[in-house]
């Protein structure tokens, strides 16, 4: 584990203090499901919506990725190791229509964040249900989170429900207090303004 890169670009953004833990960032204590009443809804407009259960979810093709997480308050944990089905899969699962540009993530506890779909495809975001070789915990979003490693790690939505594909870029949970509406931690889009 190095902060430096090959060809010495940082590693870590700017204003970003490296950690060996993992801190637990919750709003609030959202009641999860069990594996057993979890499903994923796939839906907004798309050519083909779907509610995944368990089952259907775990029988996608999944990846291990390891990637660094920025937090906004700070903190930055490299090589993080998960295991999860890439967003691309979900996409082409579905078919997004054209001009359906957004995503709203959406979670247990009334929690969401909005994404870019430009920003999620071509592996550039999954849906997590493996942490460093174990099933996700639930503190940590278990049984399924979103893990969005090029963003502020607020967008990370745990305890997934759902992604609703959409013309329309609503606010999520963060968003809607004042914070970044990207959040791109080597631009600092840490709040909004
Ligand atoms: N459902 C939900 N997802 C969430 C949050 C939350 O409060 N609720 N907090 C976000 C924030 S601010 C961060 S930094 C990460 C923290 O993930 P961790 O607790 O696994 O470190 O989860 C994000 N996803
Ligand atoms: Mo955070």
């Amino acid at each position: 584990m190095t902060e430096t890169r090959e060809d010495s670009r940082p590693r870590v953004p700017p204003n970003q203090v490296v950690t060996q833990k993992f801190p637990v960032m919750t709003a609030g204590t959202p009641a999860t499901a069990g594996i057993e009443e979890w499903t994923l809804a796939l839906d907004g407009d798309v050519e083909s919506p779907v509610t995944l259960d368990w089952a259907a979810f775990n029988s996608l093709p999944q990846q291990d990725f390891t990637a660094d997480i920025h937090c906004v308050t700070r903190w930055s944990k490299l090589d993080t190791r998960w295991r999860g089905v890439s967003l691309q899969v979900l996409a082409d699962l579905v078919r997004p229509k054209t001009g359906s540009d957004y995503v709203q993530a959406r979670a247990d506890g009334n929690y969401t964040a909005n994404l870019r779909l430009r920003d999620l495809v071509s592996d550039k975001a999954f849906v997590a249900t493996g942490f460093d070789g174990k099933p996700l915990t639930l503190d940590h979003g278990g049984p399924a989170r979103l893990v969005v490693p090029d963003l502020y790690f607020w967008k990370s939505a745990k305890w997934l429900r759902g992604l609703h594909f959409s013309p329309f870029d609503y606010k999520g949970y963060w968003e809607k207090l004042g914070y970044h509406n990207y959040g791109d931690p080597w631009l600092e889009q840490r709040y909004r303004g």
